[in-house]
């Protein structure tokens, strides 16, 4: 159930001035950014096929697209059943040749890019490609870890525009200084689940100059401790920091399914969980970029076991549903599971105990929790 306040507007801005200009149906892809220029990834690494930050940013948009809701409703992402074929994981730039078939099948207006800092160089050279086939019309939003770390508050409490600060890896900033070329429209910083569904309702809507428009009528009252950033017109947006309701925001397995079967779950068809509280870690090793100082601090962990039980719940449902043949399977992705929360831990226990699930799940704990928690944790 989406909460009231993700509603999506639809009608023109009765201030736009252009109103003559009609709505535009949104053609989205996503695409999380490759991290190495060549090559593919190593059978032996663990990883995923799935680009989990990725959903995890486009999971309110993707499930109003499913539900038939707002803008969303009537894009590309609607009346499909392969919603993941509108995402793209790339490793290196070798898979710049799937970029370039997705742009020239589903010719998007929209291109929303993830890229962690590792990617930041494949970002610029996809937005590149995209540019070269699609031209100046297509909006490109950037997003994701690199942006999250290098436009931030140094107090955010402070929520003012003026107050943003850029590290001189801001892709902004690089922009502005010319370091760049000016590729991307909209940089986005922070939490953008409901960001990103507004987005696209305001893209959607009649104007002639969308990223103006949106610049002029985001609303900063849309949930979620956000920055956005529009190097082209100087602007810069920050959220009134409403924090996500994250009991009630749409799971990545409820919106995106299940393709993955990690081989250490022996054949049971794994899904990607997470708890919501947080994207970071307890902790606040001063080399790390899942520190707390750099993510924030936990948030709504009284019902963080139940989420997670909720998402195991609905990735039974999913692969009895849609592999009859396997079993369930479960990585949580939390830096520390349930943030090594004893209460959040037992609700988990608890639950599953009242109704106990078929699934095998894994995550991470520090090897001090292990030692220190370890009869909680078995
Ligand atoms: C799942 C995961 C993966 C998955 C999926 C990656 C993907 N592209 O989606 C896999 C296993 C494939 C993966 C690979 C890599 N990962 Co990884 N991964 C994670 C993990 C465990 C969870 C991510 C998550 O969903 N978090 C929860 C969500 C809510 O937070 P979030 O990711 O920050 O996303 C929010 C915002 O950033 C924003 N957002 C995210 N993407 C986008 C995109 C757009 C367009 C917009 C507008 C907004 C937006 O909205 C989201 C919702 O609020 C994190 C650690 C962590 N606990 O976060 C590491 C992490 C993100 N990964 C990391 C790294 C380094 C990598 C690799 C580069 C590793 C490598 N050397 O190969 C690759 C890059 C692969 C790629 N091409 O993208 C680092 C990033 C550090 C940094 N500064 O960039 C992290 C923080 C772990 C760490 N500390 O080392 N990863
Ligand atoms: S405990 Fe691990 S994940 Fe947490 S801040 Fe330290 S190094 Fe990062």
């Amino acid at each position: 159930m989406l909460d009231p306040t993700m509603k999506v507007r639809r009608s023109a801005s009765p201030h736009d001035g252009v109103a003559s200009h009609p709505p535009r149906s949104i053609r989205a892809i996503a695409v999380s950014a490759p991290e190495c220029i060549t090559g593919s990834k190593a059978r032996k690494a663990l990883n995923s096929p799935d680009p989990v930050s990725l959903f995890n940013a486009c999971r309110c948009a993707a499930n109003s697209a499913l539900q038939g809701y707002g803008a969303w409703g009537e894009s590309n992402w609607a009346n499909t059943d392969n919603l993941r074929k509108h995402f793209l994981l790339m490793y290196s730039l070798d898979d710049i040749s799937v970029l370039k078939k997705l742009l020239q099948t589903e010719r998007p207006n929209m291109v929303l890019i993830g890229a962690m800092t590792l990617c930041i160089p494949g970002a610029i050279e996809c937005a590149k490609l995209i540019r070269k086939i699609m031209g100046r019309d297509t909006l490109i939003v950037l997003g994701g870890r690199h942006v999250n770390e290098t436009i931030f508050l140094n107090d955010e409490n402070q929520r003012l525009d003026s107050a943003v600060t850029h590290h001189p890896a801001s892709p902004g900033r690089l922009m502005r200084e010319g370091a760049i070329p000016p590729l991307f429209d909209i940089i986005i910083s922070g939490e953008a689940e409901l960001l990103v569904q507004e987005i696209g309702a305001l893209f959607a809507q009649p104007s002639q100059q969308p990223t103006l428009h949106i610049a002029n009528y985001l609303d900063r009252k849309i949930a979620g401790r956000w920055i956005v950033d529009f190097p082209a017109l100087n602007k810069t947006r920050v959220s009134a920091g409403i924090p996500l309701k994250r009991d009630q925001l749409p799971s990545v397995v409820e919106t995106f399914g299940i393709t993955a079967s990690f081989d250490v779950f022996r054949g049971r068809m794994t899904s990607h969980v997470f708890s919501d509280t947080g994207p970071g870690c307890v902790y606040d090793c001063n080399f790390c970029s899942e520190r707390r100082s750099v993510t924030g601090n936990i948030q709504e962990i009284k019902s963080a076991g139940w989420r997670l039980y909720k998402q195991f719940k609905e990735t039974v449902r999913t692969v009895t549903q849609h592999y009859p043949d396997k079993l369930a399977s479960a990585f949580v992705e939390d830096s520390i599971f349930l943030s090594g929360s004893p209460a959040a831990i037992n609700q988990l226990c608890l639950l599953l105990e009242q109704d106990p699930l078929d699934i095998i799940f894994g995550g991470q704990f520090t090897i001090d929790q292990i030692i220190n928690k370890k009869e909680i944790i078995r």
